[in-house]
């Protein structure tokens, strides 16, 4: 019984698990590259909707600072990306950027 609880315990957790992993990447904004300037650590890109940022319009171009300069060696300019993005003190920046596949 004991085992059969525990194995009940693992599956709920890795059910979890894979639904909040399946939110994360829907938290996923699209956009495309316009423009990087690596020694300003600046990204422009074409958005979609930004949920966590309540920006819900389509098609709006703007620039983004990047966490880490390293994620702009990731894209080039007309890449079709996903990315996630936050509002911090020094302005909205990209926490995290990945080509759409
Ligand atoms: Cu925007």
């Amino acid at each position: 019984m004991k085992t059969r609880n525990f194995i009940a315990g693992i599956v709920a957790i890795s059910f979890a698990l894979s639904s909040a992993a399946v939110m994360a990447q829907a938290d996923m904004a699209k956009g495309e590259v316009k423009k990087i300037d690596e020694s300003a650590g600046k990204i422009t890109l074409k958005h979609g909707p930004i949920k966590n940022l309540d920006m819900d319009e389509d098609g709006m171009t703007m620039v983004f600072r990047v966490q880490d300069p390293a994620m702009l060696k990731q894209v080039k300019v007309g890449d079709k990306v996903q990315f996630q993005a936050e509002r911090a003190t020094a302005g909205i920046t990209v926490t995290k950027i990945e080509k759409q596949k």
